[in-house]
């Protein structure tokens, strides 16, 4: 028996899955640049890798160390506050997309509670004809020591040109209360020729396990 089979087919499974999942969003942990307090950025500021930052401005915010708010990242160590020091702004991204392949969108949102009230945000997927998604995110249990991060409900749309824009622009017209984001994700959808190929690889690695348990 070839024993090395089982590897090749699980390093297939591997790479089968990574290409399936490719996030094609950039630094949407905003985990770069790396600040141990905050980071303010105005518009039109490149400072935030692969963002571009618009009305005022936004700030980049350490979870442990940026004096103000308490509570963890949603991930990794850093987050985004959509209303900048001083003022609301917006962050956008263009990510090359494959037109008629479906992709979802994912992200994790919170508030400002310094401020209080509820912090809005406008949430857009689109490109130059097709505006995909357009909706207002609104946050308010937010408080020091829990962010209460709350998963936006996965969002898929069928990408039609080579490039999409993913845009959040705040809504919150108070100097600091803005919405908070982490964790923003878009995957490609695996097509039904990869899905079929996981699937061949499953069933090629557990007969050669069956085969090899057996002798
Ligand atoms: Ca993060």
């Amino acid at each position: 028996m070839n024993r090395t089979l089982p590897l090749l087919v699980a390093a297939l499974l591997t790479i089968v899955g990574n290409a399936a999942q490719a996030n094609v969003i950039s630094n949407g942990s905003f985990e770069t640049p790396d600040t141990s307090t905050i980071i303010v950025v105005g518009a039109g500021d490149p400072t935030i890798t692969n963002w571009t930052v618009g009305l005022i401005g936004v700030d980049l915010v350490d979870a442990a160390g940026n004096g103000f708010l308490s509570g963890a990242a949603a991930d990794g160590e850093q987050y985004l506050d959509l209303d900048g020091s001083p003022g609301p702004g917006s962050i956008s991204q263009t990510f090359a997309t494959t037109p008629a392949t479906q992709y979802t969108l994912t992200f994790d949102y919170a508030n400002n509670y310094t401020t209080p009230g509820t912090a809005q945000a406008l949430v857009q997927v689109a490109d130059g004809a097709t505006t995909y998604l357009s909706n207002v995110i609104s946050h308010n249990t937010s408080v020091a020591g829990n962010l209460d991060w709350t998963s936006y409900p996965a969002f898929t749309f069928t990408a039609q040109q080579a490039t999409t824009t993913l845009s959040f622009m705040s809504m919150s017209g108070g100097v600091f209360g803005g919405i908070l984001l982490d964790k923003i994700e878009i995957n490609a959808v695996p097509e039904p020729a990869s899905i079929g190929l996981i699937g061949l690889a499953a069933t090629s690695f557990f007969v050669v396990r069956r085969r090899r348990l057996s002798v």
